[in-house]
């Protein structure tokens, strides 16, 4: 009779969990709090308290299914503290002769316990299937294609699962209904409010954890509202779907001042720990839809964003690493302005952004894309430094999905493999989408002088240092024309504008100087390989 030790990851929260399924009698769950996991990078400590709590959770409906569970709690005295040392010692502890774990999220894990494969305590991987797709056959969908868009993955994807599907056609006639989604907020909107949910004994332990272990980091924990059990998760979805579904199409694309989550779902966090499945999200928003409650646009910009976009970058993530994460065709050398950190800076729209990253451990897609995306693109910050960042503040970070976006699509550093053209914006695009230039000091409309938004000139800076390699884009063409029309004295000046915020830029290396034992072992298998 097999003994294995089932290791279940803090984002594999699922009840059916593939290595949880037909367990044999001598099978031992164990769940591992290591101090390694939350600080490779200094994660919010939203993020922290939200994956410990959900595993504590999880440990006790296992327990309940009857299944034997081993918990290590992040202050046992004996706790290895990082996750693949802890589970060999508990391997050994119980007498197990194998260990079974599903894919990790993260290809550091994955290729360690790869290498373990042939272990005298051998490491057996087993597929994730928990997302509509596979590695293997997004794989064979890239299998020889030039560009890897994600409008024909998307495509395939709608016509292999029947979603919004009306036989062969899609529903309504069209696959896309992006130009019906891009609707600026009107001057008064109400947003519903988000659930809260209350705090039972386990989580405010974990928090009480959390705020001695990791009361450092960025991030503040007062206004945590994370689901940490199904139940809760399925509160969020339910919240999403009656009250919020039917306006996330047309808002989809706008930034407000005063509201972090507008018709957003927040379900990002919930869905990247397991605890609700891709599969029940898009067949709940399409319910709605095909009864008459959320119009066609709203559902299919919704859907597209988890069927599409959430297995398109797993999938490319899976393919193309390691060397994906090596990427940096524009040549991006800046270390992460201090305001990442701080939220010190007087661009209205980037401290906002920040100031609720930091209160929320959440800023929506375009706040992530548009706002502290787009500056640090225009700023030249490494691709390590932000992706760094990312995978840091948000309760729903991880790297399979943060670093094709923050990489690929923020950064246009995998050479346009992802996106056809970096997603550069000046001061005119936040002052259309968003209320943030009626608070700032700056004004959108100036390119130079005091009063001129800094988004323009580092706008026109960067298309200028970034000629040779984006101006024979045929999608940058328009644009490249304009700067080829602007006077020589009017480039200068604005490249003198922009030289100078440049290099009055406050700058931090120090988390990285300080965390470079911590991530050690996180970047050796990257670094090994650095041509
Ligand atoms: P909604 O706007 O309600 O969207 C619904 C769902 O669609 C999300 O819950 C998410 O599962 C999925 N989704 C939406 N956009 C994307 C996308 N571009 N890629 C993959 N899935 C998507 N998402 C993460 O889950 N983890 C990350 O670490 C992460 N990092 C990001 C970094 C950057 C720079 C950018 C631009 C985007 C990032 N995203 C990430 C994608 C997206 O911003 C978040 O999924 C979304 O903001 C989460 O909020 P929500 O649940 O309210 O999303
Ligand atoms: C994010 C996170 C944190 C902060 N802590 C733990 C932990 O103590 N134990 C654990 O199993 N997982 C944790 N996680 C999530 C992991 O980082 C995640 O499972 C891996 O990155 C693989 O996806």
């Amino acid at each position: 009779m097999p003994r294995p030790l089932v290791l279940v990851l803090g984002d594999q929260l699922t009840p059916d969990l593939a290595s949880l399924r037909d367990l044999p009698e001598g099978a031992v769950a164990a769940l591992c709090e290591v101090a390694a996991e939350g600080s490779y990078v200094p994660h919010h400590p939203q993020k922290i308290a939200l994956v410990l709590a959900a595993m504590r959770h999880f440990a006790q409906s296992l327990r309940k299914r009857g299944i034997r569970v081993h918990y290590s709690a992040l202050d046992d005295p004996d706790n290895l503290q990082a996750l693949i040392p802890e589970a060999e010692r508990l391997a050994l502890l119980y007498g197990c002769d194998e260990i079974r774990v599903v894919r990790p999220g993260e290809w550091r894990l994955w290729q360690a316990m790869k290498a373990r494969e042939a272990a005298p305590l051998p490491w057996r991987l087993i597929e994730d299937d928990r997302f509509y797709t596979t590695p293997e056959a997004f794989a064979a969908w890239a299998d020889g294609r030039k560009a890897l868009r994600l409008e024909y993955f998307y495509r395939e994807q709608r016509r292999r699962t029947g979603l919004l599907m009306e036989g062969d056609e899609p529903a309504g006639g069209r696959w896309n209904y992006d130009h019906d989604n891009r609707e600026p907020l009107p001057a008064t909107l109400a947003v519903p409010e988000p659930p809260r949910h209350g705090r039972d004994p386990t989580t405010q332990a974990v928090l009480t954890l959390v705020a001695e272990h990791f009361g450092e980091h960025f991030g503040s924990l007062a206004g945590f509202h994370w689901p940490v059990t199904r139940r809760q998760a399925l509160g969020d979805l339910r919240h999403f779907i009656d009250h919020l579904l039917p306006d996330f199409g047309r808002y989809q694309d706008a930034i407000s001042d005063s509201e972090p989550f507008l018709f957003h779902s927040r379900l990002s966090a919930a869905l990247n720990i397991g605890l609700l499945s891709p599969r029940e999200v898009c067949e709940a928003a399409e319910r709605e839809y095909r009864e008459g409650r959320a119009p066609l646009n709203a559902v299919e910009g919704f859907i597209r964003q988890i069927l599409g976009w959430r297995e398109y970058v797993r999938g490319l993530y899976w393919t193309r690493m390691p060397a994906y994460k090596r990427g940096n065709a524009l040549g991006a050398r800046q270390a992460l302005p201090d305001c990442y950190w701080s939220g010190e800076t007087e661009l209205r729209c980037l401290g906002r952004a920040i100031e609720m990253t930091r209160d929320n451990a959440y800023a929506h897609h375009i706040q992530r894309l548009m706002v502290t995306g787009n500056f640090a693109l225009l700023c030249d910050v490494s691709p390590e430094a932000l992706c760094d960042w990312y995978l840091a503040v948000y309760a729903d970070a991880c790297e399979w999905v943060e670093l094709p976006n923050v990489l690929g699509m923020v950064l246009h550093a995998d050479g346009g493999l992802m996106g056809s053209k970096p997603y550069c914006a000046s001061g005119k695009y936040i002052d259309r989408m968003s209320d943030h230039c009626r608070h700032c000091r700056f004004d959108p409309k100036k390119v130079t002088g005091d009063r001129a938004c800094p988004l323009n000139s580092l706008y026109w800076h960067f298309l200028e240092r970034h000629a040779e390699t984006l101006s024979t884009n045929p999608r940058m063409k328009l644009i490249y024309g304009s700067l080829a029309r602007m006077s020589e004295e009017k480039r200068a000046a604005i490249r003198d504008q922009a030289g100078r915020f440049l290099a009055d830029l406050p700058r931090t290396t120090a988390w990285h100087d300080e965390a470079e034992g911590a991530r050690d072992a996180h970047l050796a298998g990257y670094r090994e390989e650095t041509p």
